[in-house]
């Protein structure tokens, strides 16, 4: 039986989801809503909503004019759309969804690493356009005894890192603050880039990652080498990752995730040098079930007056 407690939802962050939402409270789906006519939505819940669930890297600011808004339950680990000025300004709690697609993403970062090494998806027009009645397809690239540098190695970059070692890479990486791990640690993404083969990014967004891997950094990785970045498209500057690809300052890209979702910069998609996916990290059905019901169980952990299970430290 649906209860009469109310909540907002932000986007339509996974169809499944909302429906299980929908069945436990009383859900008012600001999407629906013309975006005019949006604040007259929000100020009919004032005093009534306390709680919104959202995609975690896309929150329609309208939600910060709740005044009686106390918790966000994001769905996704990268909250770059929480305005946390706002949230820690007024004391409101969020949420997101560790952990649970580590492996999914890790194992995407994987086939980009052997889809670009091996250059799978140029091989595959080939064949399929009968080229290969003309001769061999050009050789790509092993991985054993190549380095695979890791920008960001925290929950997925070591999930990452798990996955390649028995492909024989060896693992470098760089944070702001070296871990335990006893791979060998980069201070600059610029001697990280340096030492890489294969460079790969798993950064999360916002200001401290923005534009990091620019022309400077293309060109420490140098003309044999791969970009691999399945973080945040914010931490790349397009134009300059284009024109390095163009000029073979290094040899190949793969993406999942950019700068204007869903929008990719033309300079980027006539390239045949660069595999670009739809930002598609999380994207089986399995994970993003867990991630919903890490959604459903830190709003009901909030409802309950419990300890939320996956609150972001802000
Ligand atoms: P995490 O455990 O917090 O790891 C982030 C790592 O990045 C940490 O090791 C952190 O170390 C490092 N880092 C942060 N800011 C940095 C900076 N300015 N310079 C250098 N290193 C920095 O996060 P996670 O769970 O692995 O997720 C990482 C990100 O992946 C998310 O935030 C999200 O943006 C992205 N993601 C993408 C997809 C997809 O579908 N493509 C799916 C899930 C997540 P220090 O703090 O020591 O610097
Ligand atoms: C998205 C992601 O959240 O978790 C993240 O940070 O980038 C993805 O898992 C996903 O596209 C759902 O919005």
């Amino acid at each position: 039986m649906t209860d009469q407690t109310e909540l907002l939802l932000v986007n339509e962050f996974h169809p499944e989801t909302i429906a299980r939402l929908d069945g436990k409270y009383r859900t008012h789906k600001l999407w629906e809503v013309d975006s005019k006519d949006r604040i007259e939505l929000i100020n009919s819940l004032s005093g009534k909503c306390s709680a919104a669930a959202s995609a975690s890297w896309e929150v329609d600011p309208v939600v910060y004019e709740l005044e009686s808004l106390q918790f966000i339950a994001a769905f996704g680990v990268g909250v770059d759309g929480i305005d946390f000025s706002k949230t820690r300004a007024r004391g409101i709690r969020v949420s997101n969804t560790p952990d649970v697609l580590n492996d999914a993403v890790a194992d995407l970062a994987l086939a980009m690493i052997l889809a670009g090494s091996r250059n799978l998806i140029n091989a595959d027009a080939f064949a399929r356009q009968g080229h290969w009645l003309q001769g061999p397809f050009p050789f790509g690239r092993s991985l054993q005894d190549k380095t695979l540098g890791i920008a960001g190695l925290g929950r997925i970059g070591q999930a990452v890192a798990e996955r390649a070692l028995p492909f024989g890479l060896n693992i470098a990486y760089h944070n702001r603050r070296q871990t335990e791990s006893d791979f060998s640690y980069h201070d600059s993404l610029e001697s990280l880039a340096r030492d890489s083969d294969i460079l790969l990014g798993i950064l999360p967004g916002g200001e401290s990652t923005r534009g990091l891997f620019n022309r400077k950094i293309f060109r420490a990785l140098g003309p044999e080498g791969l970009f691999i970045n399945i973080g945040r498209g914010s931490s790349v500057v397009e134009e300059e990752l284009a024109q390095s690809l163009a000029e073979k300052e290094i040899a190949a890209a793969a993406l999942d995730v950019y700068e204007n979702e869903p929008r990719i910069p033309v300079s980027l998609s006539r390239l045949d040098n660069i595999i670009l996916l739809p930002h598609i990290g999380s994207a089986t059905l399995e994970t993003r079930r867990a991630m919903g019901q890490l959604v459903i169980d830190n709003l009901a952990a909030y409802f309950n007056g419990s300890p939320l299970l996956t609150e972001v430290q802000n």
